[in-house]
């Protein structure tokens, strides 16, 4: 049996990659040397995957930004707005063009892979986008691993994920086209490439459909059914390994199955498939079966004995089989053991991309000559830690505990309570972070700085921060979240049952990573998380200072959680450790808490059954987080809005006094999905704050554009549920951007104001 894995981190060991680009693109490292950092993380990493005894080891899975963004331009995808720039200017500074914009060029659109956190530059199509082959960096690492011995086998998007992910066109009020049409112009690229591939010696590519693990159309289904029977019989080219990535493959299976492609990668992790299932899928049994038994998007240890004999089961019916990993190991960190703070119980049940490829060899190797004696020697099931009184307060939950007074209620106790005038400007909490604070919670972090010195320089952050924003004249302030690296860190790192990692990054998109906690046992609050903080902005101004903690469904969603229970318990945990802060928040005097859920539509299943199940389930861990205040506290949150009427009638269901949306996709259609939403009669019927801002742009929108923006939402939602604010965190903009922006959209606020009260 063959062992295998679909990808794998590239960032590098220690993130050189982040720092290589960051510094270029600061201008302090050369192209040459950028282009060595990344030379030597393709190297390090094909060398010595091959010297772990994986019998095929993935090429092209390196990439200097995005590698959708790379498969695009590997087929001579490149819209036409950005055309005009590419004569003389280098390529690679061309591709960051593309993935980062200018002032004057907006970027492509980062957009979520679909089931994971990882976020890509959607490419453009356009009706007549025409296709060509660039296969000049794929060839080269080829050839640089060939020179030492090593086969690779070269990964790419297949060719109809690569068009569903992408974008039909971005010329506004242009009519959408098919992008599916663009297929029979995109296949004989693919088919030159194979030729030059099968003519160097290579004897085998892989193809990702991730797409094709959601919900698809017949018609897109039959685009792919089209597809692979065409390239499967390119008349000279390498064996094709299809693979469905993140979920059940499904219908494509069968297609595959049928089709002459020679294999077919399963992720076994996502969906299990039995033994049966598979054995009644006409034409599998010909195929060589990537079994996908290894996570590539949690990071506990596989139970070796159960997998093994899940493999052995599956081996019967698909003889021609080589141990995988589900997906690539582009979404866990590279090396548990250089963790040494983890608690060793932790410790020994998890496996990150290094020690999953050992699993995957270890696998095959005991499939082939039964289990080896060191297996005898280590855990092999994963135990959760219990905590007694945890479990206790699950079970003890009532309904009772998820419910506020009616919204016609709080609404008058809050504007007693809370004197605000008609469309209130806000931000949605954090402030830039300066140098000064990075170095403060660094030097804590380490040691080298005393508790109460560490807390003098975060409040003089804060206290900078509250004088700006009275100075911009915000009606709702915020404290600046100066003492929090990442919010999902932030709390993890105060809660038991997590725990965190010091070098576990994983890349979000570009250079920019995370890293993610991880859920191992029951969760508890030990102590408040934010309170002190909070109160510290409070005492030093009379506007009203929001409190801003994170919500449980987004913790749940942006750690590696546990496996032996339901995820909704596991989200019950957590929002009982948020009511709790929830709780102390307003004893402390704090009057508006905004529970941020920016994640609630990313742990949607791919395929519809089980969406509404899980709405009802986030939905109530979103409750129980924010019930447990008086009628006249305010409860805010953050969201992603989304044109599925599921999604908003979930957002509707928080029942949160206001809702400040993400902007996921532009600010207009925000609007627009709002005015469309209302006229359907299914709105949203509580306080609302589209952003208007938009916080990654590093344009200054002027008054004008703000107060078109704010009387468009005007026309849905009343002035009087109607807030101003940007559509994110401010962390990663400058003041001198912020502050003319702020300026702008509070004028603008004033000026709906205005004329909300004079219409009255
Ligand atoms: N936090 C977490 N998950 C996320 C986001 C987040 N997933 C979705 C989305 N946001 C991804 N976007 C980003 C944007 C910026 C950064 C990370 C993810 C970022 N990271 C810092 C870096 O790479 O330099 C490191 C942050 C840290 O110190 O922890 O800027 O916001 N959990």
């Amino acid at each position: 049996f063959g062992s295998s894995i679909l990808g794998y981190p590239r960032i590098g060991h220690h993130r050189e990659l982040k720092r290589a680009l960051e510094a270029y693109w600061h201008g302090t490292l050369s192209r040459d040397e950028l282009v060595a950092v990344g030379r030597e993380i393709q190297e390090t990493q094909f060398s010595e995957l091959a010297a772990t005894g994986l019998t095929q080891v993935p090429g092209n899975t390196f990439s200097f930004y995005d590698h959708v963004l790379d498969n695009a331009l590997l087929f001579g995808a490149v819209p036409s707005r950005f055309e005009p720039f590419r004569e003389g200017m280098d390529p690679l500074d061309f591709y960051f063009l593309m993935a980062r914009g200018n002032p004057d060029l907006p970027p492509l659109e980062l957009v979520r892979l679909l089931g994971t956190n990882y976020h890509y530059r959607q490419p453009e199509l356009e009706a007549d986008t025409e296709f060509s082959l660039h296969p000049e960096a794929l060839l080269d690492e080829w050839d640089r691993a060939r020179e030492r011995g090593i086969e690779l086998r070269p990964v790419m998007l297949g060719p109809v994920s690569l068009l569903l992910l992408s974008k039909a066109g971005n010329v506004p009020g242009e009519t959408p086209f098919d992008r599916l049409s663009l297929l029979d112009k995109l296949l004989p690229v693919y088919e030159e490439l194979f030729e030059i591939l099968a003519k160097r010696g290579s004897t085998c590519v892989q193809l990702d459909e991730p797409c094709f693990t959601a919900e698809r159309t017949p018609r897109e289904l039959a685009a792919f059914a089209a597809a692979y029977q065409r390239l499967s019989t390119a008349p000279l080219r390498p064996r094709i390994l299809v693979t469905g990535q993140y979920g059940n493959f499904g219908e494509a299976l069968r297609i595959l199955a049928a089709s002459q492609v020679e294999a077919i990668g399963l992720d076994l992790t996502a969906y299990r498939i039995s033994p049966e299932e598979l054995a009644e899928i006409p034409g599998i049994r010909r195929k060589r079966l990537y079994a996908g038994v290894i996570s590539g998007t949690n990071v506990w240890r596989a139970d070796r004995y159960v997998t093994l004999q899940y493999l052995d089961s599956l081996s019967k019916v698909c003889p021609d089989m080589v141990v995988s990993t589900g997906t690539t190991l582009l979404h866990v960190p590279y090396d548990l053991l250089v963790e040494y703070e983890l608690d060793g119980h932790v410790a020994d049940r998890l496996a990150f991309a290094k020690q999953k490829v050992l699993e995957v060899v270890s696998l095959a190797k005991a499939l082939t000559e039964g289990p080896s004696e060191k297996w005898r020697k280590r855990p092999t099931s994963v135990h959760f830690k219990q905590k007694h009184a945890v479990r206790q307060r699950v079970y003890a939950l009532t309904p009772q505990m998820r419910e506020r007074e009616p919204y016609a209620e709080r609404r008058l106790a809050q504007q007693a309570a809370l004197p605000l005038p008609p469309v209130p400007a806000t931000t949605l909490g954090s402030f830039p972070q300066t140098d000064a604070a990075r170095q403060a919670r660094y030097d804590h972090e380490q040691g080298r700085l005393s508790d109460a010195e560490y807390r003098k320089r975060i409040e003089s952050e804060i206290e900078a921060t509250i004088r700006l924003q009275e100075d911009i004249g915000l009606d709702v302030l915020v404290h600046g979240e100066h003492e929090r690296n990442d919010m999902v860190q932030f709390f993890a790192e105060q809660l038991d049952g997590f725990a965190t990692t010091h070098f576990g990054w994983v890349q979000a998109y570009g250079s920019r990573c995370v890293r993610p906690p991880i859920l191992y046992g029951d969760v508890e609050r030990p102590a408040p998380m934010s309170v002190s903080w909070v109160t510290f902005a409070q005492s030093l101004t009379d506007k009203p200072v929001k409190g801003i903690v994170t919500g449980p469904v987004t913790m749940v969603a942006r750690s590696f959680v546990r496996q032996d229970q339901p995820l909704y318990e596991t989200a019950d945990q957590v929002a009982l450790a948020v009511r709790d802060e929830v709780a102390d928040l307003e004893k402390a005097g704090v009057r508006i808490i905004q529970v941020d859920e920016p994640a609630i539509r990313e742990l949607l299943p791919l395929r519809p059954d089980g969406r509404s199940e899980y709405l009802r389930w986030a939905v109530n861990a979103f409750k129980l987080a924010t019930s447990g205040v008086r009628p006249e506290t305010q409860i805010h949150t953050h969201i992603a809005y989304s044109a599925l009427a599921e999604i908003v009638a979930a957002i509707e269901e928080l029942d949160a006094d206001v809702t400040a949306i993400v902007a996921t996709r532009s600010i207009e259609w925000v609007v627009d999905a709002l005015q469309h939403d209302a006229r359907e009669g299914h709105g949203l019927s509580h306080g609302v704050g589209p952003g208007v801002y938009e916080s990654r742009s590093a344009r200054i929108p002027d008054i004008d554009e703000f107060d078109e923006l704010l009387s468009a939402a005007a026309t849905v939602i009343s002035p009087d549920r109607l807030w101003a604010n940007p559509d994110g965190g401010l962390k990663t903009r400058h003041y001198w951007q912020l502050d003319p922006s702020l300026r702008n959209m509070v004028a603008a606020a004033r000026r709906v104001r205005r004329r909300a009260v004079a219409a009255e």
